[in-house]
């Protein structure tokens, strides 16, 4: 019967010890169950002689507690595994997950940096609605109803009435803020006016329906256009570099008098940048400001076209697109 009970000790030690925690149960049954070895050696016990009895029962329960040890240690075996594999993939020497971050749109970045760049030579920042009065957009500028200016700058109308004095429309470019500021700021002026305008226009790779417009207005005694020239050539300068050339060519505004277009000679050859002009006597007057004590200038420049000519984009309408491979080069 010894002999028996320690050859059950010794298998169960050999295959629990080198058993998975999968084999728990059957392990369990095999060495504890009703059926097993061990229990059918137990339940003979009764039967020896008294003092074999004694022995036996004793020799009995401390091989059966050595099993239940060992079934129980497999259990804590297979808990420390667990526990090893979640440590394994926690390591708190790792860096961390980069969230991605945002950044700001290059319109927006450029707007920025010509607002920092402006108010280094003393000008405010302006704004205006971009749902404008018809009399803002058009007629304080000189660009009465049935002027062929107007056919330049095909509106979206938000409501029009004939004769209507409160017709609104999307702006079609920021002039509108200089007459709203002159009216509402005594002379001298120094703004820009960055913004959103809107053309009814077929889409192209040059021309959006929604695109932004930085205005500048400068108002003081005596501004000529020596002063238009020296601050768009010193803007220009600072957003394209030190060795770019910009010229002054004659072209035609309403509200300007005499007005240019701004070209820069950029890439091996002139172009485009903006318009601009010597505010005129009427559209002072119709600030408000007195012309025969002020004078002064404002351009018209468009920001992506600016952003194109700088990195040699080729279509405008990468700017509204969510297409992030193009966004986050700036
Ligand atoms: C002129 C004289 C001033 O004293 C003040 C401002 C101006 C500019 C005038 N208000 C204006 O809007 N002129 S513009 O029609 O020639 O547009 C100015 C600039 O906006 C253009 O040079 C161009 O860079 C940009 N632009 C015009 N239409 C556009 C456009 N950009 C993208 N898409 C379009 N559809």
């Amino acid at each position: 019967m010894e002999e028996k009970l320690r050859t059950i000790l010794k298998e169960a030690r050999a295959e629990i010890v080198s058993a998975n925690f999968s084999d728990y149960e059957q392990l369990r049954i095999k060495y504890l169950g009703r059926k097993s070895a061990l229990a059918r050696s137990l339940r003979k016990i009764k039967d020896l002689p008294e003092k074999a009895r004694r022995d036996m029962g004793e020799l009995g329960n401390r091989i059966k507690r050595e099993i239940i040890q060992l079934l129980n240690d497999l259990k804590d075996k297979a808990k420390d595994k667990a526990r090893d594999g979640r440590s394994a993939s926690f390591d708190p020497t790792c860096p961390g997950i980069v969230p991605d971050l945002g950044r700001l749109h290059p319109i927006t970045q450029i707007i920025d940096d010509l607002i920092e760049y402006f108010r280094g030579l003393g000008f405010s920042v302006a704004e205006g609605p971009e749902v404008e009065l018809e009399k803002y957009n058009f007629d304080l500028l000189n660009i009465p109803d049935n002027h062929p200016a107007r056919d330049e700058w095909d509106t979206f109308w938000v409501n029009r009435k004939e004769g209507s004095k409160n017709n609104t429309l999307l702006r079609t470019h920021t002039s509108p803020v200089q007459l709203r500021y002159m009216k509402s700021h005594k002379a001298p002026i120094r703004i820009i006016a960055p913004g959103r305008t809107f053309r009814y226009e077929a889409e192209d790779a040059t021309h959006g329906s929604v695109f932004y417009q930085l205005e500048g207005l400068m108002i003081d005694k005596n501004i000529t256009v020596a002063n238009l020239k020296a601050v768009i050539d010193a803007m220009v300068k600072h957003i394209l570099g030190e060795d770019v050339e910009t010229r002054l060519r004659p072209s035609y505004f309403p509200f300007t008098e005499p007005s240019y277009e701004v070209d820069a000679w950029f890439g091996g050859k002139w172009l485009e940048l903006m318009g601009c002009g010597m505010v005129s006597r009427k559209v002072l007057k119709n600030g408000g400001v007195d012309p025969d004590e002020y004078s002064g200038f404002a351009f018209g420049m468009g920001i992506e076209r600016l952003i194109m000519l700088k990195y040699g984009i080729k279509d405008i309408r990468y700017f509204y697109q969510p297409n992030f491979d193009f966004l986050k080069q700036f």
